[in-house]
């Protein structure tokens, strides 16, 4: 089970935890709410596991590839991390599964506040499309992930106001009937 909390507002650097005191927890039921979904998967078996296989086949998770975020291995990695922290959507689902190291991928409830996720190890997520996220590395510095995505991969990220967009205005509708 991923581990979610409510975030403070203090402006300290994004890798810390930013946990408000006390603690405000969020529940896996309330993140599935949000249509994020999430499974514990054995991440030292990924080329092998049947469990990863199964989703795969179906959810078509037909394309994937690694990515390795850290310093010395991501190409532009100081520019691509403030990209990843920039509040954004996309029109399609954001898979990711860590194989290695941990960080935080951050939502937005129904009421606008950040919720944030923990990311560790064996853990994936699958982010709705029209959802406002943004994601960070946490103090290790470090993460390998698997993307995944249903077809040929589209990573545009769209910047926050982004409310005109059909996934965005679905993804809303969506909302208000589960509410
Ligand atoms: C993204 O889209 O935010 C990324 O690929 C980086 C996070 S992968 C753990
Ligand atoms: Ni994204």
């Amino acid at each position: 089970m991923v581990e979610a909390w409510y975030m403070d507002e203090s402006p300290e650097d994004q890798r810390r935890p930013h946990r408000q005191r006390p603690n405000r927890p969020v529940s896996v039921e309330e993140l599935q709410q949000l249509g994020v979904c999430s499974w514990k998967l054995d991440a030292d078996n990924y080329e092998t596991d049947p469990e990863l296989a199964q989703i795969r086949k179906e959810q078509n998770y037909s394309w994937m590839d690694i990515i390795t975020i850290h310093k010395d291995k991501l190409p532009n990695y100081e520019e691509k991390i403030k990209i990843f922290y920039e509040e954004h959507l996309h029109l399609d689902d954001e898979i990711r599964y860590i194989l290695d190291g941990s960080g935080y991928f951050d939502v937005r409830d129904k009421e606008d506040k950040w919720i944030r996720i923990y990311m560790e190890k064996g853990d994936m997520i699958t982010l709705p499309a029209g959802i406002y996220h943004r994601f960070t590395l946490d103090e290790n510095d470090y993460v390998k992930a698997m993307r995944l995505f249903v077809g040929d991969p589209v990573w545009t990220p769209y910047n926050r106001p982004a409310d005109h967009f059909d996934a965005r205005q679905q993804y809303v509708h969506g909302l208000a009937l589960t509410a």
